[in-house]
């Protein structure tokens, strides 16, 4: 087999990337060793920065997200027992985020590229990339078996690969030693997300400080809403039956003015652990890492997959660029301009976060430093804005 791209993972960053090459007369391959069925099942983000939005309605991909997703003007912050609202499209010049499910995001992208006659190979096993440091890289892999058990071997060739495998990927080792940075941090606890049939308890997301710990309240529907708290991250969702949950919920997102959230049949709980990870550089030969293949966020600051579509769009251009003029001028780049993005993610997720969550151990002090935080980001314009703009997502920076 040949092709211009090989593609490692269906992911967000993934089958972006290969409709954004699509869309630039790029042929490229996605190798996924998941089922098409278990990648449009699989429950993950739900916030969208407006800078995505805009790009996947600048690529066909707009129509469905319009109509299903919700549109947020704004957050709240809870603390204290009182909510503050952070107005993200007045202090941001009208920018906004949108609620809509990644799962749907995928499908979208996955039916674009099949009716486009894309190839994207579901349930390939024993992924391997070789030669990436030369002009003729390779991606071995067998296809055809039953859950990764046999199948053909086959091979891959092409002139670029995307590692967009993922945190728990294959791309990110082929990177040598030498040449690699790895800046790993592992949170002391984890969330507890849950999916409930239930009518929206809030218009806008909640985020909320409390002494028993963080807890976020969101959404997918009217129908279906996506509750997160602090967990203890070796923690077991068998210790946790439906009222336990509520009522821990509950505790922490109590309000002063009596404000209750609505309670239903919880349809899905998973234990996510919390961790930030950055490998530098993002590139090297001509493998490219791309998402969390090559950057972990805390799901705090609602940027992991927005940030995979930042990196693919800056991936994209520097393709074009190569396979019209044989410049490598954006490609050679791309490392670089990622980076300065993720590192800005990074330092406002890390913020979100420890500016949220219960810290074990913490004399108090922590927590007042923490209440002072949120009590001056609710009071001080400048710091709400700082907020709002990080928020909705920085410009998405061109090569
Ligand atoms: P992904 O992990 O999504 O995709 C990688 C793909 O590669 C997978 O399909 C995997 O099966 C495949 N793969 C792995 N190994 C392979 C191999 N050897 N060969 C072939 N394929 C292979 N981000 C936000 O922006 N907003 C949020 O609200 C948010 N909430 C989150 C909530 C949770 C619970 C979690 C876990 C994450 C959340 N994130 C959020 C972050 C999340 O969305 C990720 O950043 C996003 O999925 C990253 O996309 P990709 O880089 O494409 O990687
Ligand atoms: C979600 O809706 O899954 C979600 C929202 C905001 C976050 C993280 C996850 O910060």
């Amino acid at each position: 087999m040949r092709t211009q791209v090989g593609i490692v993972g269906a992911g967000p960053a993934g089958l972006l990337l290969s409709h954004l090459l699509h869309l630039r007369g790029i042929e490229s391959v996605v190798l996924e060793i998941r089922s098409r069925a278990e990648i449009e099942s699989t429950i993950r983000a739900g916030v969208l920065e407006q800078g995505t939005v805009d790009l996947l309605a600048q690529v066909g991909l707009g129509e469905r997200m319009k109509r299903e997703g919700a549109v947020h003007r704004g957050i709240a912050l809870r603390f204290g027992g009182r909510t503050h609202r952070i107005d993200l499209h007045e202090l941001t010049c009208g920018k906004c985020i949108t609620l809509y499910a990644q799962h749907e995001v995928l499908k979208d992208l996955i039916k674009a590229r099949l009716e486009a006659g894309g190839q994207v190979l579901f349930d390939v096993a024993d992924v391997s990339v070789h030669d990436t440091f030369g002009k003729a890289p390779k991606i071995r892999f067998r296809e055809g078996g039953e859950g990764g058990k046999g199948g053909e071997p086959r091979e891959l060739s092409c002139d670029f690969v995307a590692g967009c495998d993922g945190f728990h990927g294959i791309c990110r080792s082929a990177l040598p030693d030498s040449v690699r940075r790895e800046y790993p941090r592992i949170y002391p606890f984890g969330w507890f997300g849950i999916l409930t049939r239930a009518p929206r308890s809030t218009p806008e997301l909640i985020y909320a400080h409390h002494d028993r710990g963080f807890a976020l309240v969101s959404t997918r529907s009217p129908e279906i809403q996506r509750l997160y708290f602090q967990c203890d991250p070796n923690d077991d969702v068998a210790n946790w039956p439906d009222e336990r949950i509520w009522a821990e919920l509950q505790a922490r997102l109590a309000a002063e003015d009596g404000w209750k959230l609505h309670e239903g049949p919880i349809l899905q709980k998973s234990i996510i652990a919390m961790r930030s990870f950055v490998i530098e550089p993002m590139q090297h030969g001509r493998l490219f890492l791309a998402g969390d293949a090559a950057h972990i966020v805390p799901p705090t600051g609602a940027k992991g997959m927005n940030l995979a579509i930042a990196d693919v769009r800056v991936l994209a251009q520097g393709l074009e660029q190569y396979f019209a003029s044989g410049s490598t001028a954006l490609l050679d780049r791309y490392s670089e301009v990622c980076l300065r993005r993720v590192w800005r993610a990074q330092r406002f997720s890390r913020w979100m976060t420890e500016a949220t969550h219960r810290f074990e151990g913490d004399p108090g002090v922590g927590a007042k430093l923490q209440l002072a935080e949120l009590d001056y980001v609710t009071s001080s314009r400048a710091a709400a804005t700082s907020l709002a703009e990080n928020y909705v997502g920085l410009p998405l920076d061109g090569p």
